[in-house]
């Protein structure tokens, strides 16, 4: 976390962030656009870095449905379903010192972090689950994320009214705590609806920005250059607010 974070105290948290995002085209449009009276009021009222709240046991929902996509359609993907995804590989790139090819196995045999954290979709319910795998502070230290860097891109394998799915977070969001790259649900590998093999989990921010059936993680300078600039599928395609805090 620690390097970026650790530079910017928390009276330097607001002008930081906001400057890094202003800074860049797609950062501009953002902050002109009506919506972002949330993101500045939201930065202005809470810490960024504060934990979701987190669940015991027995508050974990019997039932934890899949939304939006619930499987990806490819012979590769219900291969490696029945084989417990042995290929699978996760890419961690962009502005990065050191791209990595990490496989199941390797991001299993990193430091764990369990969460059992509330889901909340804009379509109107919630979810209780607990979630587990290696926080993305460990993978981003790992390759090196350049200074150029201000945003973090998930790149996932399914498509969803036929556009890809992806996501985009900035970097407190990104170095936060409880920013994971789930491998389990309430202990078992990940079923299909929820992501299988991987998804994250950003637990600060709302249901559609925790992205499933993850294939790549990229440190980008801007978000205008991705796909159709606007850091995500729900953002690019139907007018979703790209800051999705709670
Ligand atoms: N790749 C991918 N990720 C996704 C989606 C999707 O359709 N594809 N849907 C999003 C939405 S809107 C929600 S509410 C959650 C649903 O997660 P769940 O299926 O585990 O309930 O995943 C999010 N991540
Ligand atoms: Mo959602």
């Amino acid at each position: 976390m620690k390097r970026r974070t650790a530079l910017v105290g928390i009276g330097a948290l607001f002008t930081g962030a906001c400057s890094k995002i202003a800074g860049s085209p797609a950062g501009q449009s953002l902050f002109d656009a009506a919506e972002n009276w949330h993101l500045k009021a939201h930065r202005a009222l809470t810490d960024r870095r504060a934990l979701a709240p987190e669940f015991g046991k027995s508050d974990i929902s019997p039932v934890f449905k899949g939304n939006g996509s619930v499987t990806v359609v490819s012979d590769f993907y219900t291969e490696q379903l029945a084989r417990g995804f042995p290929d699978w590989r996760l890419q961690v790139g962009g502005l990065v010192k050191n791209p990595m090819t990490l496989t199941l196995e390797n991001l299993r045999a990193l430091p764990q972090r369990s969460q059992i954290t509330r889901h909340d979709c804009v379509e109107g319910w919630s979810a209780i689950g607990e979630w587990t795998g290696p926080q993305l502070s460990t993978l981003l230290d790992a390759v090196g994320v350049l200074p150029e860097a201000n945003f973090i891109v998930f790149r996932c394998a399914d498509t969803l009214y036929g556009k890809k799915y992806y996501e985009s977070v900035d970097m407190i969001d990104a170095y936060h705590p409880q920013t994971i790259v789930a491998h389990e649900l309430n202990g078992e590998p990940l079923p299909e609806k929820n992501g299988a093999p991987l998804r994250m989990r950003i637990e600060r921010q709302l249901g559609y920005k925790h992205p499933k059936y993850l294939t790549g993680i990229e440190a980008v300078a801007n978000l205008d250059v991705i796909e159709g600039g606007k850091g995500g599928f729900w953002e690019d395609n139907y007018g979703y607010q790209w800051y999705a805090g709670m």
